[in-house]
């Protein structure tokens, strides 16, 4: 940290805005620099002056003070921000980090007994947000909306709240939510969270999730079907099947309540077991809409969240109430500068972490005014989410690098218009510019190191040179935003998730564990504990010890690689197993793909390392590993031997000869999970021809682009 803190000094000394006009314009002409370290993006003064942390003295101050004091720091939070039934007892967190020392133990404002629903909800509305609205939705057909206020919202989650009970939910029961972006899965996480029961959302459920299931949940809340783009997907369907693998392992689910989604599908079509199945609107209306709040410890457990691991079996992992409600509603607060005013849209699944904590609790601790979105982003066209921004009049808008880069993808010019209200609406015209765009204010980004070219897209054309963009840094795991800018406190650098947030502090390792300073890139962990972070793995503490702290005794372990600047910044260089190492040469995948993606025509990229010996196409030379990158192209571009060229070209330019692709697969498209992350696991095997070995696809948003795949490696 000492190091940490001697570069935000320095940069402390750095003028704001003001007199880097040119510079700034010099970044948004896309004038590719030496080097990405040396290109400052300032924010405006007009965005300083109104930010929460207006300079890097400002973030300095606090950030010292949350290191040297972090019981204090995050206490004086906690009781000033929110509703404690109790105060917690003499210490605000108790921990044991090192393995060395014992069990791995994190607890924060033990004894402390809260609700995190009385503090997104009842508290607001005590201070006077009861008519503010808490949730827009918005559907996948264009037309279709509705909204909730915050007592709007208290009565609906109360409804539910008492059906669980009636049914025998109680405290620290696991329910099973497999809902798609209504606004009843934010009611229902809201509604388990009320009553002290622990809810596991899930994007996918898959039946191979459903078997391992340690928390022996009773209930299911799912709905009939859901509309995304054109389709419509039968989730009923998915989760009968998984109820019948899991019945084979003696998880037997009492009642699977399921919403009727009307506009997907009508209960006439809907598949139905007698006795178990119940329609959400037949029953939960009928109760009252006001339930008392269980009370619960702050260490007491507030979800359950399954992470695919890449092998074996999913990792439970679990976050508990106190802790996690401080850490989402301030890291969210800062993160994004959020103001009362404030119009909110983040277009993740509730499935994903990134939905937990900032679609649901972040944002309604902040009282704040949430966009949920039904459908897909580029349906019926490219400029849906546009569309979306200024109906709501969204002010800050938080997406991940591969919906940013997919609609850059499809290009500035409309070239395909699939429907005919938009075609009528919108005679041919910019995806992006034919809106407005002018109540965006704050940008963010999450889940994979976003491309500087696709940085500069987002902010040049989506932001209009005016936003600026929170690049966060954080996983499952750590609960909450770990490494990011906070906006208009100091100058970005597109691809940098910049600098820690309060109470966090990254150190660099190397193979060995030890610390490493200055410029310097390695193993990215964290020293301390912060309210945010997971308590355990359900089921399987050793695991937890084994996998995040054994590694390097001391720390949790990322698995992240990262490397840190001359400026301090922080480059997240993607997960460490994502190295290749090529005559002794370490490199990130996420440098190459993006100096790919850097070249105009190239809209994606994965790449991937393969044994030399196994791949026919390779050099002569004994390289260690090859360089195998996937690549997709810009709309309508179409692949030849010169584009070819072209790209490894780029590559050479921008990295050296060493990290040019052996390899370039042209892919009309990549294997992706639902929270967008390119699943390079399956690559690997496509690309060393291992094609029986592809593993479990499930999980996948588009299993049909393996095939597609396979089909073209060879052309
Ligand atoms: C929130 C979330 C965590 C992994 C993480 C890292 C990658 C997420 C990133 C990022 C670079 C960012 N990641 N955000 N890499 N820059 N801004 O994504 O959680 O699904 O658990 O994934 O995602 O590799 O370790 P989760």
């Amino acid at each position: 940290t000492t190091n940490h803190l001697r570069h935000v000094e320095s940069m402390a000394s750095l003028p704001s805005g003001a007199g880097k006009i040119s510079h700034l314009n010099a970044v948004i002409l896309g004038e590719a620099l030496a080097s990405e370290e040396n290109d400052f993006v300032f924010p405006s003064d007009d965005f300083s002056r109104q930010a929460l942390i207006p300079s890097p003295h400002k973030y300095l101050e606090m950030y010292k003070r949350s290191i040297e004091d972090p019981a204090g720091f995050w206490s004086g939070i906690a009781s000033s921000q929110f509703y404690w039934k109790q105060k917690w007892g003499d210490q605000v967190c108790s921990e044991n980090l090192d393995v060395r020392k014992g069990d791995i133990k994190i607890e924060w404002f033990k004894g402390g007994i809260t609700n995190i629903c009385y503090n997104c909800l009842d508290r607001n509305i005590d201070a006077g947000l009861a008519d503010k609205i808490a949730l827009y939705w918005e559907s996948n057909e264009p037309g279709f909306d509705a909204h909730l206020t915050y007592s709007q919202l208290l009565h609906r989650v109360c409804q539910l709240a008492n059906y669980l009970k009636s049914i025998g939910v109680r405290k620290g029961d696991a329910v099973i939510v497999y809902l798609p972006m209504l606004m009843e899965l934010p009611i229902t996480m809201l509604a388990c969270a009320r009553i002290g029961a622990v809810h596991s959302v899930y994007i996918l459920l898959p039946h191979k999730i459903v078997e391992k299931l340690d928390c022996k949940p009773k209930v299911v809340i799912t709905c009939n079907a859901v509309r995304r783009g054109p389709k419509t997907i039968n989730l009923k369907d998915i989760v009968d099947a998984a109820l019948v693998e899991s019945a084979k392992n003696g998880i037997s689910i009492d009642v699977c309540l399921t919403y009727e989604n009307q506009s997907a599908l009508k209960r006439e079509s809907t598949k139905w077991q007698e006795g178990r199945d119940v329609w959400w609107e037949d029953v939960v209306p009928k109760y009252p809409t006001t339930c008392d709040v269980e009370w619960v410890d702050a260490e007491d457990p507030l979800f359950l969240l399954y992470t695919s691991g890449s092998t074996g079996k999913p990792k439970g992992v679990l976050h508990t109430t106190g802790g996690y409600m401080v850490y989402t509603a301030t890291t969210f607060k800062y993160a994004f500068d959020y103001k009362e005013s404030d119009v909110y849209w983040c277009t993740a699944d509730c499935g994903w972490i990134t939905g937990h904590s900032y679609v649901t609790y972040g944002p309604m601790l902040n009282g704040a005014t949430v966009v949920v979105y039904e459908g897909a982003p580029n349906y019926p066209d490219s400029g849906r989410c546009w569309d979306i921004v200024d109906k709501y009049k969204v002010t800050i808008f938080y997406t991940a690098p591969t919906l940013v880069r997919s609609l850059m993808r499809d290009g500035d010019e409309a070239s395909c218009i699939s429907n005919l209200v938009y075609t009528l609406k919108y005679p041919v015209q910019n995806y992006v510019t034919r809106y407005s765009r002018k109540s965006l204010r704050v940008l963010g980004s999450v889940g994979e190191p976003i491309n500087p070219s696709a940085w500069r897209w987002f902010f040049n054309v989506v932001g209009g040179s005016r936003c600026p963009i929170s690049d966060t840094w954080w996983q499952t795991e750590t609960g909450g935003f770990m490494i990011t800018p906070l906006p208009g406190a100091w100058p970005q650098k597109p691809g940098s998730a910049t600098f820690p947030f309060f109470g966090v502090q990254p150190v660099i390792v190397d193979e060995k564990g030890t610390e490493i300073d200055g410029e310097c890139s390695g193993y990215l962990c964290v020293k301390g504990s912060w309210p945010g972070a997971f308590r355990t793995l359900y089921g399987d503490h050793e695991r937890y010890e084994t996998t995040y702290f054994r590694p390097f005794p001391g720390y949790y372990f990322t698995g992240d690689g990262c490397s840190r600047d001359k400026d301090g910044y922080h480059w997240l260089t993607g997960r460490v197993d994502d190295v290749i190492n090529v005559s002794g040469h370490r490199i990130g995948t996420a440098e190459v793909e993006s100096a790919l993606v850097s070249h105009p025509q190239c809209a994606e990229a994965a790449v991937v390392g393969v044994e030399h010996e196994v791949i026919k196409w390779s050099v002569a030379s004994v390289k260690g590993q090859g360089i195998y990158a996937f690549v997709t192209l810009v709309e309508g571009v179409p692949y030849s031997e010169e584009l070819r060229k072209s790209l490894i070209l780029t590559v050479r330019n921008q990295i050296g000869a060493f990290a040019a692709p052996d390899k370039i697969h042209w892919a009309p498209g990549l294997p992706k999970t639902r929270s967008g992350k390119i699943m390079r696991r399956i690559l690997r095997k496509i690309a060393s021809r291992q094609l029986d070995e592809l593993g479990d696809i499930s999980t996948l948003a588009e299993p049909g682009v393996v095939d597609q795949l396979i089909a073209l490696a060879d052309s």
